[in-house]
């Protein structure tokens, strides 16, 4: 039964079940990311009928060009955020990092799953398993297209080389082993356990060698911005720390003005009610650097001991609730609600007021040392690779 932009059918009771469909990318890992968040809202909605779609992206098809030097943000996203768009899927799971600072209007991330371990992981070529980074020899090549890993590592590890290396998971997996080319890769840590490939992992980066990318490590499920029906659905998927964390991090990242591919990177924890965040800018080799903490609270002033929530007073208050009313114009709808392109109206406004101001406020300390100078060169060094 087909009846408005919605997929319907009648279950063997009869009962009329609206079909969720959920967009993914075709790659064994965007797969394994989509079937989590599949599994966790079968759970915790039983009745709902879901239905998964693969699609192929232009970041899945230029294979051979480094990332960094595309320059299209929405690489991996728009053929799917397109999808959403003619209701052909009502939601899709990413990872957070691959998501740009501002999406494009109609869209919002509705729901930020809790983080795996966002730190960058070690994978070493099998003839020196059980080695780390600072016994490899003179000049082994690391493999890596992140601009942001190459600059820590060149600073930290001076006797190593890096070039690019592309491809899925599984691709770089094999480039790896079958090949001399590298004497090992770097990457997430949360994408290694996702695949099941823990036990590659030879060594964990620390923050002095290598803090993570904005968001990395946290899925995250993109939806129409008015769809207030799936907006609802999947706002219970949402960590409440993993969203202050990121929103923090995501308003760093979008006053410096960088994309998915510059060297800027983070460091967020959560301790005692305090949001520390830390955000350092490199130039390519990593030989200039900007680095600060600051911090802010978490809790919410009407609300001491329910550190994250809104208070249940406020819900009755419709400031609170007027960006799911139909008929506000898209524009002030999107501006209302989102805070760097996330969406979550049960978690206190006021606290994640707070935490996007201090990812902007970092970005102003950082830009007020120079900031963005280091990265308006190592765009430059960029481009004319
Ligand atoms: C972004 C970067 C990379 C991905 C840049 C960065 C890594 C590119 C590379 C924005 N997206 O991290 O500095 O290493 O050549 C990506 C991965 C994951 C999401 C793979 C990885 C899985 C981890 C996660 C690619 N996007 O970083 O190893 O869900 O956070």
């Amino acid at each position: 039964m087909e009846n408005g932009p919605y997929k319907y059918f009648r279950d063997g009771n009869g009962k009329v079940v609206r079909v969720i469909r959920i967009g993914t990318r075709k790659s064994q890992l965007a797969r394994i990311q989509t079937d989590s968040v599949a599994d966790k809202l079968k759970e915790l909605y039983p009745d709902i009928q879901l239905e998964i779609i693969g699609m192929t992206t232009t970041g899945d098809k230029i294979l051979d060009t480094a990332l960094s030097k595309i320059g299209e943000k929405s690489l991996f996203t728009k053929e799917l955020e397109n999808a959403l768009e003619r209701n052909e899927v009502d939601l899709v799971v990413h990872s957070l990092k691959d998501l740009p600072t501002a999406l494009p209007l109609g869209f919002t991330i509705g729901a930020v799953l809790k983080r795996e371990n966002p730190f960058d992981a070690v994978v070493l070529h099998p003839k020196h398993a059980n080695k780390t980074l600072d016994v490899l020899p003179e000049n082994s090549v690391i493999g890596t297209s992140s601009l942001r890993r190459a600059a820590q590592l060149k600073r930290k590890y001076p006797h190593l080389e890096f070039k690019d290396i592309r491809g899925n998971l599984n691709t770089r997996l094999k480039k790896l082993d079958e090949k001399d080319d590298y004497a090992a890769i770097i990457l997430a840590a949360a994408g290694l356990k996702r695949m099941g490939w823990e036990d590659r992992v030879g060594q964990i980066l620390t923050p002095e060698e290598s803090m993570y990318a904005v968001g990395q490590g946290a899925l995250a499920v993109e939806v129409r911005a008015r769809d207030t029906d799936i907006l609802e659905m999947v706002s219970v998927l949402h960590d409440p720390e993993t969203v202050l964390r990121c929103i923090a991090e995501r308003a760093f990242l979008k006053r410096l003005e960088g994309g998915c591919s510059v060297p800027v990177a983070v460091h967020t924890d959560v301790t005692d009610s305090q949001l520390y965040l830390t955000g350092a800018v490199f130039s390519l080799d990593g030989s200039d650097s900007l680095k600060d903490t600051m911090q802010t609270s978490v809790i919410d002033s009407e609300q001491v001991r329910c550190l994250f929530f809104v208070p249940l007073s406020k819900f009755e208050d419709d400031s609170y609730t007027n960006n799911v009313n139909v008929g506000q114009d898209q524009e002030h709808v999107d501006e209302f609600t989102q805070r760097v392109g996330v969406t979550a109206t049960k978690i206190s406004g006021e606290v994640q007021n707070r935490v996007e101001k201090l990812g902007v406020d970092l970005a102003n300390l950082l830009l007020s040392k120079g900031a963005k100078e280091i990265l308006t060169v190592a765009r430059q060094l960029n481009d004319a690779r």
